[in-house]
């Protein structure tokens, strides 16, 4: 077992589009475990391999309160489940600092293969499908802020900057 370092924006490899896995073999169950482990951690809902420069297509997932639930999603993809959105707002441990609802999809039908390779669908609805969706998006190179208005984001940057800031001071 072994945490990882989370990637933070603007770091280019966060952009990199992530490759399938195709064997499933004890190196991805190793990967898997250390994605847990970096997830429970950091305290994240869930973690994508983009976040830690593994260049797989992997998702480790909890959203239980009691932090004893995890899912793992290997080369997932998901079909919407009506036109419904969520307000629910997100954050990302690799964008510290923003934290707003971007109208996800609030109705999904995932499918996905665990660590052995066995290919599962399952329905997802509310925080569940906010979380899948934002971990796809790491997977194709997308970050939460991507999307938003110009005058979010230079909120969202003169916050960074000054979060940027306070952590060299606590250096
Ligand atoms: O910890 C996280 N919380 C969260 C809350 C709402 C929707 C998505 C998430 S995922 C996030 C962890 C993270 O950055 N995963 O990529
Ligand atoms: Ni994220």
């Amino acid at each position: 077992m072994a945490l990882l370092e989370i990637l933070e924006y603007p770091d280019e490899r966060l952009r990199r589009v992530a490759k399938p896995v195709k064997q499933f073999d004890e190196y991805i169950k190793q990967i898997v475990a250390d994605m847990l482990e970096t997830m429970y951690h950091a305290q994240g809902a869930g973690l994508a391999a983009t976040q830690v420069d593994i260049d797989k297509r992997i998702v480790v997932i909890d959203i239980s309160e009691t932090r004893d639930q995890p899912e793992v999603l290997i080369n997932p993809s998901y079909k919407a489940v009506g036109d419904k959105r969520s307000e629910l707002p997100e954050g990302c441990l690799s964008v510290p600092g923003f934290y707003d609802s971007l109208g996800r999809y609030d109705h999904i039908i995932l499918t996905a293969t665990d660590a052995d390779g066995n290919l599962y669908t399952k329905e997802c609805t509310g925080i569940m499908a906010v979380c899948v969706q934002h971990e796809i998006d790491h997977l194709d190179g997308k970050l939460l802020i991507d999307e938003i208005s110009m005058l979010k984001k230079q909120r969202f940057e003169k916050k960074l900057t000054k979060i940027r800031k306070m952590q060299e001071r606590a250096r």
